[in-house]
């Protein structure tokens, strides 16, 4: 039997429902993927708590996280599917791969300028600092293969190949150096109140963001009064008609279908028209996945216990990594 390579991804908790572009640009490759690679996925609340969160609520959109993974097709018998904050190793290893990475180095990091430029300095915590040095922990401690994220993750995942490189050449041989899958532009999804923006989790206005468990009715409604533009035809131009073009990929994605072939039967036939065929093709497919993320949530003893089962797995991968580190790097043993 061939060893199967290892896939490894994660999603912060961060709102009650994950969005059409989680679902799309993640979700639905990761089910695909479960069954070439022993895949692991996690809900990453350590991540999480960089932003401010209510105790309480952290602990449930931590659930319905994770019940959506499974809503959408990831299935905990056969992926590995846990919660970060539930494997120590994370944290841990998360602290020495810090005494590894440069200030400068992570100081660069995109994500950390843009948001500790947008909140300012004494907002911006060391947690925000690090952020990428756990997710390369995260990463490390399951000696990954391949990294599936969307484009804007993709230094994070350049880093932690630069972590692993280091730590190798200073300590001898003990991270896999992983490769990041970077996702299409054709899974990536705008918002659709405004098509320049990436549709977001934490976006101001959830007027243009299709929430997977919000009722029927309102994510018809959103669809129905998604920006487009003045010329009524139906066409991808990325660039002149953002709008009508994100509706074309979001269709293209859930059906499987090849944009020109939605645009034939489209043609003069007009927004309205081509909205409500995107209407149906959308319920269709969340009612399903909504109606089974809410009867998991509807039994959280039982959702906690797949959890747990699933973060022993991981923990025995992760302490085994642990255990090499330590000594590698001359932490004495207990005796
Ligand atoms: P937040 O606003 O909290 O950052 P988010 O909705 O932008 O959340 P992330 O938690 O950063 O999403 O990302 C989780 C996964 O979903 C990643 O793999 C990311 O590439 C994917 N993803 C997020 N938003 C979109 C989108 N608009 N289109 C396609 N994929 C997306
Ligand atoms: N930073 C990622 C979430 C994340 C992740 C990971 C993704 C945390 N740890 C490990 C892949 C692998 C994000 O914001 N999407």
């Amino acid at each position: 039997m061939t060893q199967k390579a290892r896939l490894y991804s994660g999603m912060q908790p961060s709102a009650d429902s994950l969005q059409i572009g989680n679902y799309i640009g993640a979700l639905l490759q990761w089910r695909d993927m479960q069954d070439t690679y022993d895949a692991f996925f996690s809900v990453v609340d350590l991540h999480a708590l960089t932003q401010p969160n209510d105790p309480a609520e952290l602990r449930e959109k931590t659930r319905r996280t994770a019940a959506q993974y499974i809503a959408a097709g990831i299935e905990p018998s056969r992926s590995t599917l846990y919660v970060q904050s539930h494997v120590r190793a994370h944290a841990e290893l998360a602290w020495i791969l810090s005494t590894i990475t440069g200030f400068g180095e992570a100081g660069r990091m995109t994500q950390f300028k843009d948001k500790s430029q947008r909140y300012g300095a004494d907002a911006t915590s060391v947690g925000l600092f690090t952020y990428p040095v756990l997710m390369a922990a995260d990463i490390l401690l399951y000696q990954t293969h391949v990294v599936p994220v969307g484009d804007d993750q993709k230094q994070h995942v350049e880093l932690t190949r630069d972590l692993a490189e280091r730590f190798n050449a200073r300590y001898g041989e003990t991270f896999r150096v992983p490769e990041p899958v970077i996702q299409a532009e054709t899974a990536r999804i705008y918002d659709l109140q405004n098509p320049s923006a990436k549709m977001s989790k934490s976006a101001e206005s959830h007027a243009g963001v299709l929430w997977l468990l919000d009722d029927v009715d309102v994510t018809a409604k959103k669809i129905m009064r998604a920006v487009t533009d003045n010329d009524g035809v139906v066409a991808y131009d990325r660039e002149g008609k953002p709008g009508v073009s994100n509706l074309l990929t979001i269709y293209a994605a859930l059906t499987g279908r090849q944009i020109p072939s939605i645009e034939d039967e489209y043609a003069g036939r007009g927004y309205g028209d081509f909205k409500k065929g995107l209407r149906d093709v959308v319920v269709a497919e969340f009612e399903p996945v909504r109606a089974r993320a809410l009867e998991l949530l509807d039994d959280p003893a039982e959702l906690d216990r797949v959890l747990a089962v699933n973060a022993e797995k991981a923990a025995a991968v992760a302490d085994e990594t642990l255990s090499t580190v330590y000594d590698r790097v001359g932490l004495l043993r207990r005796a």
